[in-house]
């Protein structure tokens, strides 16, 4: 298939869907949902709910145009061995990584809540990536599968905006991928953040990325 053209801030950009991925970060029952890392942490999950359906969107314009299709999850191993204590003991949650809640232990593989939401579920054969810490790459062999594919850009949806979302998209732009941001299909638990943290990554000519949507994104594919 040859270039095609998304609409985009701070300019239009030329993508090849052959050598694009798109990847949904961290839509799981952790963030999304009560009883979860999230909602531990002391936020309202339900802020998180705006980024579902233009998520779905996003996926299924992918699926359709054939795309290479990489769902994340943050979480730990059940022995907590790949936990920094660092990260296990900041702040002052209602429960840390690892204690039990009613979605299963917080924030750990094969516990109900480190699901992603049914509303986003993986189809076979779509890589589903797990990650202990905040960025895809850190970890994981994110790099060796892009690399694999021939990716050279990368569409970037999910949670939390100025977490996860930023941290993959500056990995993601410090290696030479083309990232971009699809603003309606991420969110944040503060809404300023959301906004702010998109406008950052557009600022100074798209400093790190570009910023899109996920309706300029399946036209794009139409
Ligand atoms: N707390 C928060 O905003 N985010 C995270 O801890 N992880 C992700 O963003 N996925």
């Amino acid at each position: 298939m040859s270039e095609l053209q998304l609409v985009a801030e701070p300019a239009p950009l030329g993508f090849t869907p052959a050598r694009t991925a798109l990847i949904v970060i961290d839509m799981q029952r952790d963030f999304l949902e009560p009883g979860g890392f999230g909602e531990t942490l002391g936020n309202d999950v339900s802020l998180l709910q705006a980024a579902v359906g233009p998520c779905a969107r996003a996926l299924a314009a992918a699926r359709a145009a054939g795309m290479l299709v990489i769902h994340t999850r943050e979480g730990h191993r059940p022995d907590l061995s790949d936990a920094p204590p660092a990260k296990i003991a900041r702040g002052a949650p209602s429960k840390r990584i690892g204690d039990p809640g009613p979605m299963g232990r917080i924030l750990i593989r094969g516990e109900p809540g480190h699901d992603i939401v049914s509303a986003l579920a993986p189809l076979p054969g779509e890589v589903v990536l797990d990650k202990p810490g905040k960025g895809a790459f850190h970890q994981t062999d994110l790099a060796q599968i892009l690399a694999n594919a021939g990716s050279d850009t990368l569409i970037i949806c999910g949670v939390t905006t100025e977490v996860c979302v930023h941290t993959t998209i500056r990995e993601g732009n410090d290696r030479g991928y083309r990232c971009v941001a699809l603003a309606d299909a991420c969110a944040s638990y503060f809404p300023e953040f959301h906004r702010v943290g998109l406008e950052m990554i557009k600022a100074q000519g798209g400093i790190f990325g570009w910023v899109s949507d996920a309706t300029c994104f399946a036209d794009a594919l139409k």
